[in-house]
């Protein structure tokens, strides 16, 4: 295992990471801007270093500096946690270049799924269920009409740079298709600088149900079942949840196995993430997430496993301790993710954490970095905690959720808590049926 590992994040998550590494006894080192000196994930790592001025591109995403710091501080390995350069191929393999290990997948394997057309035909390959449409990228618009003919309409146009939601335009009728292609076309070349398309059938009213797999270096693939982030704004998650309240014990077995089966077909090895879109039954893959993600909270509540040691065992090159025969998913966790926002327009709020107090109790869970006195700086994303539940089964999760967030206290800056608790009492939700619109339907309903 390695001695010292640098964590290239900030908040909850170089907190979470930090845990793992000190229940692993490796020493972990904290990066920061100037803006986080105070922050609770530079307070309590062995050591910090200081990257930048308070914007991200100075700092967070400071390639040379981040790498600087594990050079001169002799740690072994970089976690990159979520956002950031978690998914930055290219730092990726400038890291191992230099005799430091990346804990995630191989630069390779970060490139391939972010290119959207490739990681689809890869995936598509290896026997994953997709969206039909392109088979890879679009030349012109003849093309896009004759496949859009084919699949039939309403059809999506998305951007092979994209991913996220960015870039992609729907197309009702064919008579659209043309100038929907123009339009995406220039926002991709703008926003990537690569105005690569393709085309997919849309799904009016799917979930979005993601399913965990974890791939050492020595051949093992398990997949962890999946996770419903099908409640979201704006391409935001808000809430997510394991299991899905949709599939049942055969649809989990199924998608799990095609999943786990791909991973060893496509030679991926670290935490993984692939997303469907689920409706009428049926998986279409959409994309490949190749770090570890913000809700894996819940899947290691179901499954009893901590991820991150995971990532750090695979990485160091260890073979998973278990196989698929020895995972056991059991019970029902949810988390919310509490944003320092105002709760009906979402407008980021920074300030001041006056007084702190987080729920507790059997089942219950805050990954958070926030503490009483805390300035939260307005620079970065504004979550500032994940609450995450555990029950026996949904109805004892739900419960038990309600009265976390009752108990809850965050005060001196606006956080989304109260629209966790709206969302806890409407039926839909209750009743585990909802879409990846629902979300935005109820919160316009509130004004
Ligand atoms: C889709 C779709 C419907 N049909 N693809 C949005 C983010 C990106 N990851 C993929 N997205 C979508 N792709 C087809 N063929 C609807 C969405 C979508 C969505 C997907 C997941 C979660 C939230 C979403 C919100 C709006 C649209």
């Amino acid at each position: 295992m390695f001695n010292k590992v640098l964590i290239a994040n900030r908040g909850e998550i170089a907190l979470r990471i930090q845990r793992a590494c000190r229940e692993m006894g490796v020493r972990s080192v904290a990066v920061h801007s100037t803006a986080d000196a105070d922050a609770m994930h530079v307070r309590l790592a062995d050591e910090s270093i200081c990257i930048g001025p308070p914007p991200a591109s100075e700092s967070y995403l400071n390639q040379v500096a981040i790498l600087t710091a594990a050079i001169i501080s002799n740690a072994e390995a970089i976690h990159p946690g979520y956002g950031f350069l978690s998914e930055n191929a290219d730092f990726a393999a400038m890291v191992e270049d230099h005799g430091i290990t990346f804990i995630g997948p191989t630069a390779e394997h970060i490139r391939l799924m972010g290119d959207k057309v490739a990681a689809k035909q890869a995936c598509k390959a290896a026997g994953i269920p997709v969206v039909p449409g392109s088979d890879g990228p679009i030349a012109d618009e003849d093309e896009a009409a004759r496949i859009a003919a084919e699949v039939g309409y309403p059809v999506l146009v998305k951007a092979a740079a994209g991913g996220g939601g960015r870039g992609m335009k729907v197309v009702r009728a064919a008579n659209e298709l043309a100038s929907a292609m123009a339009t995406a076309r220039a926002e991709a070349t703008a926003a990537f600088g690569n105005g690569e398309l393709y085309l997919e059938k849309y799904l009016a009213q799917p979930r979005h149900i993601e399913v965990q797999v974890l791939a050492d270096n020595h051949g093992n693939v398990v997949h962890l079942g999946e996770r419903d982030c099908s409640l979201q704004r704006r391409h935001q998650k808000v809430l997510e949840e394991a299991p899905s309240p949709a599939l049942g014990p055969r649809t989990r077995a199924r998608i799990g196995r095609l999943a786990a089966q791909a991973v060893a077909r496509i030679g991926y090895r670290s935490a993984g993430t692939f997303e469907f879109l689920y409706e009428d039954g049926e998986f279409y893959f959409i994309e490949m997430n190749t770090r570890l993600q913000v809700e894996h909270p819940v899947t290691e509540m179901i499954c009893g496993l901590d991820l991150v040691r995971e990532m750090l065992r695979i990485a160091a090159g260890a073979p998973l301790g278990f196989g698929q025969q020895d995972i056991r998913l059991s019970g029902h966790a949810i988390e919310c993710r509490i944003n320092a926002e105002n709760p009906e327009t979402f407008v980021p709020c920074a300030g001041r954490i006056a007084e702190y107090h987080a729920p507790g109790g059997l089942g219950v869970r805050v990954d958070s970095a926030l503490y009483a006195g805390y300035r939260i700086p307005p620079y970065y994303d504004s979550m500032i905690a994940k609450l995450i539940v555990y029950g026996p089964d949904r109805n004892v999760c739900l419960m038990r959720l309600r009265r976390a967030l009752d108990e809850y206290v965050i005060s001196g800056v606006d956080t989304t808590i109260p629209l966790h608790r709206k969302l806890l009492q409407a039926p839909p939700f209750i009743d585990g049926d909802y879409t990846i619109h629902w979300l935005e339907e109820f919160v316009r309903g509130e004004d």
